[in-house]
């Protein structure tokens, strides 16, 4: 799988991981939370991003002023892949536990939302894909929609402020079949009421991930009135060129079973 890892910058942090971080990262120096994503052309839409609360995470030093918030098997493989400075060198800082960063508030590249994004839970993050944080697009995935629309249903619950999982969800890419919000039309015409109805959300998530690249059209940015398969290409590159990502490649199954 080629992913394109985001550098989302932390703003601030909640209070539970200050006492970690300050012990662990210099002043001043920037620390990324870094979403694996396949979509790079939804990223005008990020409205939080999502890690597993019960997984395991690490902040790694990439150089004296950059540090990345990632799962251990991640940084592993970024290691082999000269995003770290020195070959298969991965130094770990500090380990977080995704519970324990809810609320943070970080910058997400191209959104709409200028002013920052919050980290929220999911529960059906895998740990064992990409980096194990995953930036939400409510307007073109099904499970970031339903995903939202629970947290704001039970942000008590899930000990979060309700408004962070109820930013604007803004048109970016229109389809004939499911119009200018693809995920919330296909979660509302399948009757989804839940992000545990994991069998009816990979499905919209293949009609999603189809129709978007085949018939999608930006309605949004720079490449507004693109078909998304230039733009898909176009947006990666401009994100990568102004600093805030970078190619992400996942070995196979075969591969991390014989590393491992
Ligand atoms: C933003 C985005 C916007 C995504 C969209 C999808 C869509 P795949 O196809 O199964 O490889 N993802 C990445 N890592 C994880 C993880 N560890 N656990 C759960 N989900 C994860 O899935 C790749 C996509 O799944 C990634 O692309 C990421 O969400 C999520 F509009 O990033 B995506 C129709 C999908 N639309």
């Amino acid at each position: 799988q080629e992913y394109t890892g985001i550098k989302m910058k932390v703003l601030e942090w909640p209070e539970a991981a200050k006492k970690t971080i300050q012990g662990a990262v210099p002043e001043g120096a920037n620390v990324y939370f870094v979403p694996a994503t396949l979509r790079p052309e939804t990223m005008y839409g990020q409205t939080c991003c999502f890690v597993g609360p019960k997984i395991t995470y690490g902040i790694f030093k990439v150089s004296d002023n950059e540090y990345f918030f990632l799962s251990d098997r991640a940084a592993r493989n970024m290691a082999f892949q000269s995003i770290f400075p020195e070959w298969g060198v991965f130094p770990k800082v500090a380990e977080l536990q995704g519970a324990d960063v809810i609320g943070t508030l970080v910058n997400a590249p191209l959104s709409v939302h200028s002013n920052g994004v919050r980290i929220l839970p999911m529960e059906t993050v895998k740990a064992t894909k990409g980096t194990g944080v995953v930036t939400s697009v409510p307007s073109d995935s099904p499970d970031d929609y339903a995903t939202v629309v629970d947290l704001a249903k039970k942000a008590e619950y899930y000990g979060i402020k309700k408004e962070w999982a109820e930013l604007e969800i803004v048109p970016i890419i229109e389809t004939p079949s499911y119009g200018n919000l693809t995920a919330p039309t296909l979660v509302k015409q399948m009757k989804i009421n839940s992000p545990k109805d994991a069998k009816q959300l990979a499905e919209a998530k293949e009609l999603a991930y189809k129709e978007g690249f085949y018939q999608g059209k930006m309605i949004y940015g720079e490449f507004k009135g693109r078909p998304v398969q230039e733009a898909k290409e176009l947006v990666r590159q401009a994100l990568i060129d102004s600093g805030n990502a970078f190619n992400y490649a996942e070995p196979d199954g075969l591969v991390i079973s014989r590393s491992a």
